[in-house]
């Protein structure tokens, strides 16, 4: 292929036996990462948030339009207006709108209007899904597969945070406008998830779950 715009692949090929270990430490790697409610207050440099993102932002995504903004907060009073406006919607879901369907699947997670993490974290970081954007002819166009390719990008996140030492927490106060409105977003954003970063408190403790096996999540069709 000599084609305008496309580069080689840089890929080198790597021996089976080295395939399958690298497999396994990436499951083992992954099987140990746990969401936590309880987080430090112990600062986490800048720099690791930045490489975190760095990492989301490597996503596969629609068209290549790299639909996300990331919004990386560590300043206190910003911290507390969004837990102060997330715990005020939360109370409402918990208190009204949650229906009993629903409360029965987040009774074993110990999840509730209390939202400690979102002032305890060094960092809270909104990633914001776009659904549109500039158009080289200047005119607003629409971006493609926004959700699916935020939800990629987040799940890297969430992975390169674990890699390096820290928890994380997918938080979604429902409905989320207030954030939009808060951190100043144009309207043609959407805050899709909240990721505390930090540190586990010492005493951190996660419910006792278990992920479901291989058996129980994939089917294979094979010669
Ligand atoms: N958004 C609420 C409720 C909640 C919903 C689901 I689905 C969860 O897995 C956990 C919580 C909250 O953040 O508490």
């Amino acid at each position: 292929m000599d084609e305008d715009g496309f580069v080689p692949l840089e890929w080198s090929k790597l021996d089976e036996d080295e395939m399958l270990r690298r497999a396994n430490d990436a499951l083992i790697e992954n099987q140990k990462r746990r969401t936590t409610r309880h987080f430090s207050q112990q600062p986490v440099p800048r720099e690791l948030i930045e490489l975190a993102i760095q990492s989301g932002g490597t996503a596969p995504n629609g068209a290549h339009l790299q639909p996300w903004t990331w919004v990386a907060i560590s300043k206190s009073e910003l911290k507390k207006k969004i837990r102060d406006a997330a715990e005020e919607e939360e109370r409402k879901t918990y208190q009204n709108r949650m229906p009993e369907a629903w409360a029965e699947v987040l009774a074993p997670l110990g999840t509730d209007a209390v939202k400690r993490h979102l002032t305890d974290a060094p960092w809270i970081v909104v990633l914001f899904k776009q659904k549109k954007r500039i158009r080289s002819n200047g005119e607003w166009g629409p971006t493609y597969y926004a959700t699916e390719s935020c939800g990629i990008a987040a799940g890297l996140f969430i992975n390169a945070v674990h890699r390096m030492g820290l928890v994380t927490l997918t938080h979604t106060p429902s409905p989320m406008k207030f954030l939009g409105e808060i951190l100043e977003r144009p309207d043609h954003e959407e805050a899709l998830l909240v990721m505390p970063v930090g540190y586990p408190d010492e005493a951190a403790m996660v419910p006792d779950i278990h992920r479901k096996t291989l058996d129980e999540i994939a089917i294979f069709h094979e010669d």
